[in-house]
């Protein structure tokens, strides 16, 4: 194999970076297209985020800790969980995880960059203004008779309470704006990665030689490309619809209600996946590195993901069983459903074949990837239970569903996220993170999280409605909120622990070198932090684990594959 290990001179003189003046060097940010410098900003960006729309939930928790709080309005709590939950979708989940593949792909495939950096960069500002509008509603969205300031129609905004009639002010302009800017930035960034994938691949790396990351890269532009249209234009018939006389989705003018869920929600399905796809494509390069083995079923695991895409573009009306469909359609859906199991089960049998008989290194990331395998197998088992539609008649719009999604998003999601960090932490910036923090702050965040999440499933089956700012006492349910609220204090100090964690590594980390997990994907073979055209010279590969067979020449992958 030539190039890599041996050859990490920086093309670029990174020591002149370092004594600009702190203006230069924020104009170097400002005006920069390398995909490692927009995926850092992408996760920056998303963490700053995830702590507000952290907040908006720890302060909705604190209203719901006791019957009958007063703490906040119903307005301001219908407009937190609005803002929270639209934010943690297109604010958090996905600039960190495109963020991540921005980073990675060009890394991964031994390119100097993406197929369209400018049109990275272009990506990257649109997602950042368009963010920005959702929280400037808070101070631009005023309206008449005081309805105004955030949007407060909830993240998936059913017709007809968004028409001008019901939604008065501009708060739910707000909300379609910055919907539109950040999926026209996520379809930019989706039409760049696979491209590159598919068009810049270092030399012997086929198609089945590349790390499944990168598979299950391309598998989530696709299905950004297919599925953040359907979006886009129902918010231009929504803007239409309250702009200029179009009767899309008024139901008094014959417009449809309905249509706005059909249009939201086949888009809406698919984004799971589009957020939990990439959490998968980081178990699978942390698992095997962790365990010292080859992924179990290489490529059952990629045409598991490619199903799995597939499947979830026609599932999308289980989340409208209770909107009156003729029986057909309720079959048709809840069979549908239950077909994603089949994969998925087939995803988690893998990893668990390649944890057996491993050498496992209980390391951070290893540890967030465990208890993402335990929590997304409950999540899909309560996700089976909701398929059922007589039991999703009974639980839709219960806390059942809001604690099943959370599980999805913060279980499988969140998890596999801190898990990454971890792992490519060292990589991006030539430190480590501290391993005793870290500790910390998993048990921490794990243990809050299941207060706060197992218990709500209860709350759900006693028949506790989502969305609601407040509730009776003596109605069974004030014991369980209070908990879920307390496990919010103990989620806190997890993110605390990381937070200190990473100013701490900041500061005096220890120095990570090159390849400090003993891994095996091109991305180890360059330096920490990478120079600015990635390699100095292009790698050669011969197998699915390059540095493998360059440190083992004795018994390279190359002669199994
Ligand atoms: C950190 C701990 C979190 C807590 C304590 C929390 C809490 C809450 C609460 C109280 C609601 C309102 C439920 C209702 O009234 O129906 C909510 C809704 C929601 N949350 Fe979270 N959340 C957290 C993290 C997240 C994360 C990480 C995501 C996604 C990545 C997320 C996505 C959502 C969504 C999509 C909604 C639905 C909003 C709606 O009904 O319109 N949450 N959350
Ligand atoms: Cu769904």
């Amino acid at each position: 194999m030539a190039g890599s290990i041996e050859h990490r001179i920086a093309l670029s003189a990174e020591s002149d970076h370092a004594s600009l003046p702190i203006l230069g060097r924020a104009h170097e940010w400002v005006v920069t297209v390398d995909h490692k410098r927009l995926g850092l900003m992408y996760i920056g960006g998303g963490l700053v985020f995830f702590l507000i729309a952290g907040l908006q939930a720890a302060t909705m928790r604190l209203q719901l800790a006791i019957p009958n709080a007063g703490i906040i309005a119903p307005q301001v709590f219908n407009r937190l969980l609005t803002v929270h939950g639209t934010a943690m979708v297109f604010l958090v989940g996905m600039p960190i995880l495109t963020g991540f593949l921005n980073y990675l792909v060009p890394l991964m495939i031994g390119a100097r960059d993406l197929a369209f950096p400018r049109l990275n960069a272009f990506g990257f500002w649109l997602w950042l203004f368009g963010s920005l509008l959702l929280y400037f509603s808070y101070i631009g969205g005023d309206g008449l008779y005081g309805a105004g300031s955030a949007p407060d129609v909830g993240w998936f905004a059913y017709a007809p309470l968004t028409e001008r009639a019901f939604s008065r002010g501009n708060s739910t302009d707000y909300w379609i704006l910055s919907i539109l800017l950040t999926s026209v930035g996520s379809t930019a960034t989706a039409i760049n990665l696979l491209t590159s994938i598919f068009c810049m691949r270092c030399e012997g790396m086929t198609l089945r030689k590349m790390p499944v990351l990168v598979w299950l890269a391309a598998v989530v532009s696709f299905l950004m490309c297919v599925v953040l249209p359907p979006l886009s234009a129902a918010q231009a018939m929504l803007l239409l619809d309250r702009f200029l006389g179009a009767h899309f989705f008024d139901t008094q003018a014959g417009g449809s209600a309905i249509l706005w869920q059909h249009f939201f929600w086949i888009f809406g399905h698919p984004e799971v996946y589009v957020l939990v796809l990439p959490a998968f494509a980081f178990a699978n390069e942390i698992i095997p590195v962790f365990s010292r083995k080859v992924i179990f079923g290489y490529s059952v695991m990629v045409a598991a993901s490619c199903a799995l895409a597939f499947i979830s573009l026609g599932v999308w009306a289980h989340h409208m069983f209770s909107v009156g469909m003729a029986p057909a359609g309720n079959a048709f859906f809840a069979a549908s459903t239950m077909l994603v199991s089949i994969p998925t089960g087939i995803k988690i049998f893998n990893w668990i074949g390649t944890m057996w008989g491993g050498k496992i290194r209980f390391r951070i990331p290893m540890m967030f990837s465990v208890g993402f395998l335990a929590q997304f197998l409950i999540a899909g088992l309560t996700g089976i239970m909701l398929a059922v539609a007589p039991f999703d008649w009974q639980l839709t719009d219960t806390y059942f569903v809001v604690a099943h999604f959370h599980y999805v998003l913060i279980g499988a999601i969140v998890f596999m996220i801190f898990a990454a960090i971890y792992y490519w932490f060292p990589k991006a910036t030539g430190k480590m993170l501290g391993e005793r923090l870290g500790k910390w702050h998993f048990w921490l965040f794990l243990i809050g999280f299941h207060m706060t999440f197992d218990t709500l499933h209860f709350a759900g089956l006693r028949g506790m409605p989502r969305r609601i700012y407040t509730y009776q006492p003596g109605r069974g349910l004030d014991t369980i909120n209070l908990i879920a609220s307390i496990g919010v204090i103990f989620q806190a100090a997890g993110i605390l622990m990381f937070l200190i964690n990473v100013i701490r590594s900041l500061r005096s980390g220890k120095p990570a070198g090159d390849d400090p997990w003993d891994a095996w994907t091109l991305e180890w073979s360059t330096s920490s932090p990478p120079p600015e055209y990635n390699f100095a010279e292009l790698p050669v590969v011969r197998s699915r684990r390059p540095l493998w067979d360059l440190k083992h020449p004795e018994d390279p992958d190359w002669k199994y594959e």
